[in-house]
């Protein structure tokens, strides 16, 4: 296990793959099936265009990444985990003060196998979401980044295929199949997930999903990052430096349609002059949130319990914690009956891992909405975006049967279905939204509705031409 990655191989990798005879071949023969699912539900219309990308050169933590323009299907996918510490140990659950596990334990083959499948089959799913939103792109930039976003969930796949390929024998080989065939959407063969079967149809659902799915994302990959299997937690490591862009693209995307908006409010009607109105924006920032805190699981899961007991799964940042073990503790759960009638019930802290985990969730969403709307102030708007409660919107866990408006009161179905429309995106909002996506394809041009970032990528400058359109393209000029 190294720091430097080796490129000279089919498959990129850092862990020695070149030993493994074996498991090189399987991986080999699973390639251009990826490869084939890549080019039929990857971005479509762009596969020979060259774009500006990054790839991994290294698992340090600066100066990882190369860029460089690339046609997608050549992109590098590779192995990268971040290297071995042998000294760790288990430090959280039952098994804390074991060494780590280099292997599956057979105890926990199924679930480790469920909580791998379950993390893998998330980043085909979103590629699958996007995949016509660079036909409507509002500027380069933007095609660059939505790209840069695609290629790295389809190395999440591979780390996750990786895990199932060398520890799980024939059934995980079966499981890393299964990852290329469910589809999102598709009633027949759902992704397992529910954020990751809604469209992405336009550019501020996709802004709204790499804000605050993507970011479902960070926690659960922190929280395997602690895991006693050591391979998921050093995969999920590596993978967390990748996913800190995703959330930049979100938050500066969000930020900079806002920053316009504001701008139109003071000469006029945003619509009337083709933005986006907050109140529009704000359903949809309803809508990804409340789909993203489904995403936990249940608030009070036995599910969770049995991973944190058995040392599979921990907290964010695990080791700042005062105690390891979780036994004994309790957590103050709100609950309600079918009327809307609070109580507050004492559960066990292991069974609330979901909600402590989102709990952290929550607050770095506070912090993304502070930053939008200081952006707002700063363009002398008063609107502001507010986060809904948890509560709001939900379709896993104890809220789940339970109507709320965004600011928490109770409503009975009636109401709910009275009001849905001022809480979540309507008809009307979405085939709003979808009518000012065009293609902006000139180096430098952006749409109407949004704002030119403050830097380009790698400091490019603003006129940089992040995709170079090659003949037989879509957006391709003499
Ligand atoms: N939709 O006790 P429960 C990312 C299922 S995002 C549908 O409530 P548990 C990315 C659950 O599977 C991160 N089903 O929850 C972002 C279970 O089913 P089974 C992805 C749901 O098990 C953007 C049943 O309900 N990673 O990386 O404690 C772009 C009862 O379960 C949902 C992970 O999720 C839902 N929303 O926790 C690209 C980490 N929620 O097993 C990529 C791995 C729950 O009874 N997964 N269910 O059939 C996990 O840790 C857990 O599976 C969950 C659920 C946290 C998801
Ligand atoms: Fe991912
Ligand atoms: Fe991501």
């Amino acid at each position: 296990m190294t720091s430097s990655m080796n490129y000279s191989e089919k498959i990129p990798n850092n862990v020695d793959l070149h030993q493994d005879k074996r498991l090189q071949r399987a991986l080999e023969e699973w390639l251009p099936n990826y490869l084939e699912w890549w080019t039929s539900m990857g971005p479509e219309s762009f596969q020979r265009d060259d774009v500006y990308l990054r790839t991994a050169v290294s698992v340090d933590r600066d100066g990882w990444a190369h860029f460089d323009y690339v046609k997608m299907p050549d992109y590098r996918w590779g192995i990268f985990l971040t290297p071995r510490d042998t000294r760790r140990t288990i430090h959280f659950g039952d098994n804390i003060g074991q060494p780590v596990w280099e292997q599956v334990p057979g105890e926990h083959r199924n679930t480790l196998r469920r909580l791998i499948v379950t993390q893998g089959d998330t980043e085909p799913a979103s590629v699958e979401q996007q995949r016509l939103l660079g036909q409507v792109c509002p500027s380069l930039y933007d095609l660059r980044n939505l790209f840069q976003v695609n290629v790295e969930e389809g190395r999440h796949l591979w780390a996750m295929v990786y895990l199932l390929h060398s520890y799980f024998g024939r059934d995980g080989r079966e499981e890393a199949e299964a990852l290329l065939a469910r589809r999102s959407g598709n009633p027949d063969s759902p992704r397992i997930l529910g954020a990751f079967n809604a469209p992405i149809d336009d550019w501020l659902s996709f802004f709204c999903f790499t804000t605050f799915t993507d970011r479902d994302g960070k926690y659960q990959l922190r929280a395997l990052a602690e895991s006693g299997f050591d391979p998921l937690a050093r995969t999920a490591q590596f993978m967390l430096t990748e996913e800190a862009h995703h959330m930049f693209v979100g938050q500066t995307g969000v930020q900079r349609i806002l920053k316009r908006t504001a701008e139109l409010m003071k000469t006029g009607d945003v619509r009337a002059q083709g933005g986006m109105p907050i109140d529009i924006i704000q359903r949809y920032v309803n809508l990804w949130y409340s789909l993203s805190l489904d995403l936990f699981g249940s608030e009070d899961s036995s599910n969770a319990a049995m991973f944190f007991g058995a040392s599979l799964k921990g907290r964010d940042h695990e080791e700042d914690m005062a105690e390891h073990t979780a036994l004994d503790l309790f957590y103050d759960m709100k609950k309600y009956d079918a009327k809307g009638k609070l109580s507050v019930d004492k559960v066990p802290l292991r069974r609330a891992m979901n909600e402590v985990l989102r709990d952290a969730y929550v607050d770095d969403c506070e912090k993304v909405v502070r930053s939008w709307n200081k952006a707002l102030e700063a363009e002398g708007c008063d609107e502001r975006i507010r986060l809904p409660v948890r509560e709001f919107h939900r379709a896993q866990g104890v809220y789940a049967e339970i109507c709320f408006t965004p600011d928490g009161r109770f409503l009975t179905a009636a109401e709910w279905n009275d009001r849905r429309d001022s809480f979540l995106p309507s008809e009307a909002d979405r085939s709003y939204i979808k009518s000012l996506m065009y293609a902006v394809t000139k180096p430098g041009e952006f749409a109407h509705w949004i704002s030119p970032p403050s830097r380009g990528i790698e400091n490019q400058p603003g006129d940089f031409n992040y995709v170079k359109f090659n003949p037989g393209s879509i957006h391709h000029r003499e």
